[in-house]
């Protein structure tokens, strides 16, 4: 069976995401797209033999459509994904699930009053093969017991709406979801420091952030976005009984002018390729099952609060306590 797919917003990561869908992944092909942009929608409807919708509601609604992509910027996406639960479609949406906490809730509610688990978070770090490996060290016990995680996002630049908060929750609320699913901990408080900016920055870049998690694991993630060199990102795991670094998949080694060198990925595309196809794939696979096996609900929503605190933190200059209601049992894994 072929499940067809409705994509809203086909900007970087939305055309991304269509044509992986339609070169590397098996049972699925999208079948309709929207976008504000209507050119650009045209142009991928027509390479992958899709319908251009003239609204987002109208993907939705689309008989045709099986499950949705939401690929818009973030402030839209909680409106889009009620839409997709109100017509019992399943939706995998992009990061952030919403820029606020209430309207992750708004989301969280409407999902549980439908009484299928429809929503998936694109935190498609959890696909990602060195992550995997590095959780599978700690979930066997190779290092013992986690007390802390290193961690490092760096991107060469960012576009000029990039903001100081989006370090935060644009970037760093990867590291957010990194962190609580490998240790299977929730974070409880949040403090960030924004240090000397690089000359090459107009925003506050680098910044430091420091989780505390609910069993007192610490995690530490340098955010710099103006890095100039290429797209980087590391994890190290300090265990009781030893050290895990997270293997960067190396990409050919360069031998020219008296050195020898590792490529490193230009952007988050190259660096996760292999990510967002499993992600992908497995999101297709696991269709009318009525299970989320990534980042769901719950997990966007704990992102948003997280991200939440680390704003209320920079701008205090003080720890702040993260604030999460009680997690509904509808989001405990059977
Ligand atoms: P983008 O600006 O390139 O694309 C967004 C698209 O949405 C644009 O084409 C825009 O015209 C369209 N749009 C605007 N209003 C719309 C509306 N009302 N309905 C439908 N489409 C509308 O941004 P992007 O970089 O592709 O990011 C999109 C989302 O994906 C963001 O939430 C971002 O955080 C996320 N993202 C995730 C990753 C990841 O690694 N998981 C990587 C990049 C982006
Ligand atoms: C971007 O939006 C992403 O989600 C990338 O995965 C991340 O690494 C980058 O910092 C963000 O800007």
């Amino acid at each position: 069976m072929t499940v067809h797919i409705g994509v809203i917003g086909t900007g970087n990561i939305g055309t991304y995401h269509i044509d992986t869908i339609t070169d590397h992944v098996s049972g699925a092909e999208v079948a309709a797209v929207f976008d504000v942009a209507t050119d650009r929608a045209a142009e991928v409807a027509g390479r992958v033999g899709a319908t251009a919708h003239p609204s987002a509601e109208e993907v939705v609604g689309d008989p045709a459509v099986d499950a949705v992509l939401v690929a818009s910027p973030g402030e839209l996406h909680a409106e889009q994904v009620l839409s997709c639960i109100a017509a019992g479609k399943p939706v995998l949406c992009e990061k952030p699930l919403a820029p606020t906490t209430g309207e992750c809730l708004k989301v969280i509610e409407a999902e549980i009053a439908s009484g299928r688990q429809l929503v998936q978070l694109g935190f498609m770090r959890r696909y990602d093969p060195a992550y995997l490996d590095l959780k599978a060290v700690l979930d066997r016990g190779d290092v013992g017991e986690a007390l802390m995680l290193h961690c490092v996002h760096r991107n060469p630049s960012v576009y000029d709406y990039f903001t100081s908060d989006m370090s935060l929750t644009d970037s760093v609320v990867h590291e957010v979801d990194t962190s609580r699913w490998l240790l299977d901990d929730e974070i409880v408080a949040v403090t960030v420091v924004a240090g000397k900016p690089s000359p090459r920055a107009v925003i506050k870049d680098p910044q430091l952030v420091l989780f505390e998690t609910a069993s007192g694991v610490l995690v530490d993630v340098e955010s710099f976005v103006n890095a100039q060199y290429g797209y980087d990102v590391r994890c190290e795991l300090v265990g009781s009984e030893g050290v895990a670094a997270m293997d960067t998949p190396a990409r050919g080694t360069v031998t020219r002018q008296g050195t020898r060198g590792l490529h490193v990925p230009a952007d988050w595309r190259e660096r996760f390729d292999a990510a967002y196809r499993a992600e992908l794939q497995d999101w297709v696979s696991a269709l009318g099952s009525g299970e989320v096996r990534g980042a769901n609900a719950w997990d966007g929503y704990a992102a948003t609060a997280v991200a939440g605190a680390g704003l209320r933190a920079r701008a205090e200059g003080a720890r702040a306590e993260v604030e999460l209601v009680d997690k509904p049992s509808f989001y405990r894994r059977r």
